[in-house]
Parts: C-alpha cells; sequence; structure tokens
C-alpha cells in the first residue's frame, strides 16, 4: 500500500549560526547545551509530527488557508562546519525540502554559501531562517506575532531588520536567486521566504514552521515522489562505535520499511556488504529505543554484523527479495559517483559518497575532465596518477576533507575542507599555471618588429654586415629572422648592440646596431630600408593566440605583417 512519508527537511547553514537551537525550540529539547562545545558533531534527526506542527503554527496556518495532509516532517539537524554532504541519495538530494540558517548580524560566511551550492545543484527548495534577531541592536519582544513584533520596534530598528534582510536578498540574488520577507512574497514557486528569528527567544520560529509546511505541502503537490512503498531505502549517515554493541550505523530511512533481521545490502567500494539487521533504534526524546519495525521517514540507528567497512553516505536497501538486482542496482550508483578511466583530466578525492559526487557535479559543471574521483585520503597511488598526465593543467589533485599522506613537487594538492573553496583555489592555480605556460611558450616565438636602416650607419659593408638601425615598432630579439617590404628574406639579425654593448634584445624607439651575416650592404640591403620580423606562419598563429601578451604597436605589425605574406600566398596564417 502507498502511503505519503513526511518531507526530510535538512536544517543547514555556517557554524553557530543557530540551526541546533531552532531544532531545540521546535522539538522542545536543550541539545544545543549538551553538546560538546555547543558544536554538533554529528547529523541528528527529529520527527515531529503534524499534531505537533499544528500546536506551535496553527493559527497562522488557519490564517494563510494551508491544508496539511503530511503526516509530519522529518528535520535532520547538521554541523555548521561540513556542510551536508552525505545527504544524498540515488539522483538527488535526500532532503526534499531546507532551512538555511543565516545570522542576521553576520550575514553570508563560508558555509552559507556552500549550503547553497549545494542545494542548487540538487534543485532543493529552501527557505531562509535570518536567525538572532535579538542580537540586533534594541530589538526587544513585544507581541509574540513576529510581523506584530516588527511593526512595534523603535523605527530605526525596523529600519535595520529590512536592511539586514535585503543584505541576504542582494546575497541570494548573486547566487541566481530571488527572495524576499515571507510576508511580502507573492509566489512561493520563484522566490525564497526569508524568515527573521530568534531562536533563543523564539521568536519567528511558528512562523518558520508555517513557511517550511507551506512549502513541504507545495511540494507534495507537485511531486508525489515521497509515498512510501516496499523494502525498505536509506542512506548511511555515519558509522558509529556502539557501547558493548559493537559498530551501530546511523540511517536515515526515506522509502518503505525496514525490520529487525531483514536482509540488507550496503553500498561498498568494491563489492555491496550483504548483511542482516540485528538490532533497530529509533530516537525517543533524545534517548535510543529498541524497535523492531520502521516505516519511512525516519532516522534510525541499527546494527548488523560485517559493517565496520562501511563508508559513510553509501546507500542502504532491504533485499528480503530480489537481492541480485539490488546488489547490481547499488553497484551501478556507486560506479556512477566513482571515476576510474585511462582519460586526461585530474584525479578528484572526498571523504565520503556524498561529498564526492558534490565536488565532481560542481567540476563537470565548470566543464572539467575528471580522471579518477575515488573516496579516501590522498595517497602516492593518486599523485602517481597525476603525475602521468601529460597535460601540466591536469597534474593536480583536488580534495574535500581529505588528509594529504604524500606530498610532491610536481603534482599540486588543494584539500580543503569548503568546496567552493576548492573550485576557486583550483581556478586561480589553473590561471597561473596557464599564464606561465603562455609566458613560456612567448619566449619561444619570433616577435613582430618594424626597423628602419639609419643613413650614414653602415658600420661594416659585409661577413657580416653591420648596421646601425632605428626600430619604428615592437621587439627585436637576437637571431629574428628578417625581410623586405615587399616580402623578400635578407638573412636575420644575429646579434644586437646598444650603445656599443651586446643586448639580447631591444624594443621600440631604440637606435642600436645589428650584425646580419650572408649579406652585402648595396645589394640586398641599403639605407633607408624599411625591414620587417620575417614571423614563420607558426609562431604567427601563436602570437594570435597570445595577442592579450602584446602591446598595440605589435599587434600592428603583426598585421602589417600578415599583408605582406598573403600578397604571396593568400591564406597565410588563416
Ligand atoms: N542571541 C542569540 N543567540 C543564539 C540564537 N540562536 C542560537 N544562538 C546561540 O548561538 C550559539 C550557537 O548555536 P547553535 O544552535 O549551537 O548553532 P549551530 O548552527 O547548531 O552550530 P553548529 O552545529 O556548530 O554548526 C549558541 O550559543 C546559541 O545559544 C539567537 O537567535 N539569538
Ligand atoms: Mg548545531
Amino acid at each position: 500500500m502507498k502511503k505519503i512519508r513526511s518531507p526530510i527537511c535538512v536544517v543547514v547553514g555556517h557554524i553557530d549560526h543557530g540551526k541546533t537551537t531552532i531544532l531545540d525550540f521546535i522539538r522542545k529539547t536543550n541539545i544545543t547545551k549538551s553538546e560538546a562545545g555547543g558544536i554538533t558533531q554529528a547529523i541528528s534527526s527529529t520527527n515531529l509530527p503534524l499534531k505537533t506542527i499544528q500546536e506551535i503554527s496553527g493559527k497562522l496556518l488557519e490564517q494563510t488557508k494551508i491544508k496539511l495532509n503530511i503526516p509530519g516532517l522529518l528535520f535532520i539537524d547538521t554541523p555548521g562546519h561540513a556542510a551536508f554532504n552525505n545527504l544524498r541519495k540515488r539522483g538527488g538530494n535526500l532532503a526534499d525540502i531546507a532551512i538555511l540558517v543565516v545570522d542576521i548580524t553576520e550575514g553570508f560566511m563560508p558555509q552559507t554559501i556552500e549550503s547553497i551550492n549545494i542545494l542548487k545543484q540538487y534543485k532543493t527548495p529552501f527557505i531562509i531562517a535570518a536567525n538572532k534577531l535579538d542580537k540586533l541592536p534594541g530589538w526587544e519582544k513585544k507581541d509574540p506575532n513576529l510581523l506584530k513584533n516588527l511593526s512595534l520596534q523603535q523605527e530605526r530598528v525596523q529600519y535595520l531588520t529590512d536592511e539586514k534582510i535585503y543584505e541576504i536578498v542582494g546575497k541570494l540574488s548573486e547566487l541566481g536567486f530571488n527572495s524576499e520577507r515571507f510576508d511580502r512574497i507573492t509566489d512561493y514557486t520563484s522566490e525564497i521566504a526569508i524568515v527573521p528569528t530568534s531562536a533563543t527567544l523564539g521568536h519567528g520560529l511558528p512562523e518558520l514552521l508555517m513557511v517550511i509546511s507551506g512549502l513541504a505541502q507545495k511540494y507534495l503537490e507537485t511531486n508525489l515522489k515521497i509515498e512510501v512503498k516496499g523494502q525498505g531505502k536509506a542512506i548511511i549517515l555515519e558509522v558509529k562505535e556502539g557501547k558493548g554493541i559493537g559498530t551501530c550505523l546511523d540511517i536515515i530511512l526515506y522509502d518503505g520499511t525496514i525490520k529487525k533481521n531483514d536482509q540488507i545490502v550496503i553500498g561498498n567500494l568494491n563489492k555491496p556488504i550483504i548483511t542482516k539487521i540485528r538490532c533497530l533504534f529509533k530516537n525517543k526524546n533524545g534517548k535510543l529505543e529498541q524497535i523492531t519495525k520502521a516505516t519511512a521517514a525516519m532516522g534510525l540507528q541499527i546494527s548488523a554484523p560485517n559493517t565496520k567497512q562501511v563508508i559513510s553516505g553509501m546507500p542502504l536497501q532491504v533485499a528480503n527479495k530480489d537481492l541480485e538486482k539490488i546488489q547490481k542496482e547499488i553497484q551501478k550508483e556507486i560506479q556512477e559517483i566513482l571515476i576510474e578511466t585511462d582519460n586526461e583530466g585530474i584525479v578528484i578525492k572526498a571523504d565520503s559518497l556524498g561529498s564526492l559526487e558534490a565536488l565532481t557535479g560542481l567540476l563537470q559543471n565548470e566543464e572539467l575532465k575528471i580522471k579518477k574521483a575515488s573516496i579516501g585520503n590522498i595517497t602516492k597511488k593518486d599523485i602517481a596518477d597525476a603525475d602521468a598526465e601529460k597535460d601540466p593543467l591536469n597534474k593536480i589533485i583536488l580534495g574535500f576533507n581529505t588528509k594529504i599522506l604524500e606530498h610532491s613537487n610536481t603534482v599540486k594538492i588543494i584539500s580543503h575542507p569548503v568546496i567552493y573553496q576548492i573550485i576557486d583555489d583550483y581556478k586561480k592555480w589553473k590561471e597561473e599555471q596557464t599564464k606561465k605556460q603562455e609566458e613560456d611558450e612567448l619566449k619561444e616565438l619570433i616577435r613582430p618588429c618594424k626597423l628602419e636602416i639609419l643613413p650614414g650607419c653602415i658600420f661594416r659593408q659585409s661577413n657580416p654586415a653591420v648596421v646601425g638601425c632605428h626600430i619604428i615598432a615592437g621587439i627585436l630579439q637576437t637571431n629574428t629572422p628578417l625581410m623586405k617590404e615587399n616580402g623578400n628574406k635578407v638573412s636575420e639579425a644575429k646579434s644586437i648592440q646598444i650603445e656599443g654593448d651586446n643586448a639580447p634584445k631591444a624594443e621600440k624607439g631604440k637606435d642600436i646596431a645589428i650584425s646580419i651575416p650572408h649579406i652585402t650592404v648595396g645589394r640586398q640591403i641599403d639605407e633607408n630600408m624599411i625591414l620587417y620580423a620575417d614571423i614563420p606562419e607558426k609562431d604567427f598563429v601563436k602570437l594570435k593566440k597570445l595577442k592579450k601578451y602584446l602591446n598595440t604597436n605589435e599587434i600592428q605589425i603583426l598585421k602589417e605583417v600578415a599583408i605582406i605574406k598573403r600578397k604571396n600566398e593568400p591564406l597565410w596564417g588563416i
């Protein structure tokens, strides 16, 4: 039988912006205080039944005429320092919707942007809790209703609140989203709702819950995928050592049913793990309660033999029947994320399947070729793989949340716990590398140059001829082949002297002496003659590509050279 499950709502945002405190208020717990150092270490889930939603936001919901027929909401809290990269399932985000918490006084921080990028990648609808409203100077709680309370604040406080909200609107707009304060929104499908909140005063939280429930309901109307059916499907959030019971797995069951003694398949790097559920627990008021059966959506803990090797982010499925088929499906899903090719490209590493998928996805948006994508720390083997690349721009390893076990002088390693930082650093490195490569390439090329043989400055007639010249434009380097205005070749500028000293090159405006072997003044060249650098066709093509390194007078000479050449060869350099 099909049954509608609770939509899964993930709470994300930068460290300390108040995710856990918001959930504490909603579930009437005090987890923030009991956490070591007040920092959420692991992901935890809370089921909020419809009844509780109605208790908190009932009146507001009645006013908006939103009719909820979801059984409730499953909230997942995430630690701000590790984003929510394990929260993936086949083809998208495990979360149906999300609340992004932003400290209104601090605004957008690295993990805020990281969260938005991932929500965007997975197309997950979200709203914003602009939290810590009470930290705005002068803010007072005068009425439990948020909007009424806003209107009762002193004018400058109202102004400041709006200003802070529009800062968020501005940032969201830079990232490609339209947004508005929730009560000013006309179309929830095209605008992101911003709800000002104070988690410590409980302010704006009924409104937040109302808006997220409304969004969940809307999501449900347009997306019927959250019906529950058949054998349970879940993802591994965390692998823990349980007291006395060995390895425990925190999982989120997002579809179907799971029971004690069920046969399960868990995705793994080489081949899936097949095991049996020994114990099944659910969270009850912060404690574990043993159960025998659970239906999606639910956060659960399980223990099962042979699970020491399990990696977080991996899929888990009940397979009492269709074992072969499920095994194949799961492994296929993993193979789609792990990349192992002999093609050209870069090496990427991440700590979990979810983060690897997120990183690969974002890099592929940048049209980057990936040779290898795998889970784990950066090892000798990874360096050898990157080092084997021919293109210097591929001699790089990008790591997300991974340790660098081996260093290298030839392979660049970028490792960072923020994905977009990795991408930014990579882009910067690539730019620098490209510039260095191009500058090296430029050094090998004959540069555009135009010069005039000065009258009365024939220092030597031949063997080699030595003449005084004025550089009209461009750069003359030693060994530059020369030609006349009609395109006839004139040996080369073997050496250059500026004011009596040998020089490797001379620039526009300089009067110099050059030695030209194999010619005689009066025969091939003469006073007042104009000479050009005789640029080889392949150098010309490269110079055109590297135009940004040439100055305007060099570009002009390049054009003149092309005109001369094309008189004899119309397609020269094209
Ligand atoms: N003044 C004020 N303080 C708040 C508010 N919300 C949270 N805090 C405080 O901010 C600190 C961090 O709150 P948490 O809820 O632990 O933040 P978090 O986002 O869960 O942090 P991580 O789990 O570490 O990412 C705590 O000391 C909270 O009491 C608020 O609305 N106003
Ligand atoms: Mg927290």
